[in-house]
């Protein structure tokens, strides 16, 4: 399991050089990420969105003007040309720029150049939080807004598989509730013992899941032997299972601006791995998902 995205970095360096579209590319932090890729050798890039805009931020950064750019001043259709260019195999890997997180998913869920597979797509976030000692994931903050529970059994083979082909051969999964106990009058933890019976009947990959678990007690075992919970998994989770987008968006979010933690951002289920993070994410963070889209597409 990975500590840091450092090791991430580390990992897919030197591998196969993959090409990233980049959906309305007129932004100077997805810009520099870029250009770290390419300096790191991990990436290049084909920009899709306003020419006159992204000219002059190549410039200031000192990224080569050699770059393809596809000029496509309107927002909605540079997001669908870049998905576009995946489709038609001219790139691997698809990236978020400057457009709004549903108008871009919106283009790869379009019916006719989409990347949708039959599967559903959800959004999978990884943090790098100081003190602790691995890369802790949530899903789904981003793109699935309030699951039901087909979803969240959707949402988490998703993340299982990919944490999976990152490594973790069987992540501890909280699902993530309010309180221990279940009580119908919170959804959340009824559909959190329905996954813990789905997965003592084996319905996903190799995992252990447990819940439902408030974030206490999934993050501290003081905290569980506390409050007299027995949890295996408790101090040790890799991967929680948010209940809605507010929770899992807040709780990401907090953990970025309140506890200093570094973020990165993947939509997982499409034909390609899909780098989405917030447009307000620094080039770094923007970098940290590149690598973690690399990986997900070299182990696929
Ligand atoms: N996976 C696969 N197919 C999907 C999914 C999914 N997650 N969501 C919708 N579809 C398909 C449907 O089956 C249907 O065929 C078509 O797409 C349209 O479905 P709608 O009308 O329910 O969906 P949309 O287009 O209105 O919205 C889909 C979004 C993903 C854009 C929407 O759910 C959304 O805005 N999510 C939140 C994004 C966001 O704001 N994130 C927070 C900031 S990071």
């Amino acid at each position: 399991m990975y500590r840091t995205f450092q090791e991430v970095l580390e990992k897919v360096k030197g591998r196969e050089v993959l090409t990233i579209s980049v959906a309305v590319a007129q932004d100077k932090d997805v810009l520099e990420a870029i250009k770290l890729a390419q300096e790191a050798q991990l990436a290049r890039a084909v920009l899709v969105g306003n020419k006159a805009e992204i000219i002059p931020m190549l410039e200031e950064i000192g990224l080569s003007d050699d770059i393809l750019i596809i000029d496509e001043p309107d927002i909605n259709k540079a997001a669908l040309k870049a998905v576009s260019l995946l489709k038609k195999r001219e790139a691997q890997v698809l990236m978020k720029g400057l457009i709004n997180s549903s108008d871009f998913l919106k283009a790869v869920l379009n019916s006719k150049e989409g990347l949708r597979t039959g599967r559903l797509l959800s959004h999978l976030a990884a943090f790098e939080v100081p003190g602790q000692e691995k890369l802790v994931f949530h899903t789904d903050g981003g793109m699935n807004i309030a699951p039901d529970l087909e979803q969240k059994k959707d949402i988490l083979i998703n993340a299982i598989l990919a944490l999976n082909a990152m490594g973790v051969e069987k992540p501890n999964v909280a699902v993530l509730t309010a309180n221990e106990k279940v009580n119908p009058k919170m959804p959340a933890t009824v559909d959190a013992q329905a996954l813990v019976e789905m997965w003592e009947k084996g319905v996903f990959p190799p995992c252990v899941v447990e819940g439902p678990i408030a974030l206490d007690v999934a993050v501290s075992s003081e905290a569980a032997l506390h409050k007299g919970i027995e949890s295996k998994i408790s101090g040790k989770v890799d991967l929680f299972l948010m209940p809605n987008i507010e929770t899992g968006n807040a709780c990401g979010k907090a953990m970025v601006h309140y506890a200093g933690a570094k973020m990165a951002g993947l939509v997982l289920g499409a034909t390609n791995p899909i780098v989405m993070t917030s447009r307000a994410e620094t080039a770094i963070g923007k970098l940290n998902s590149i690598a973690l889209a690399c990986l997900a597409y070299q182990k696929k």
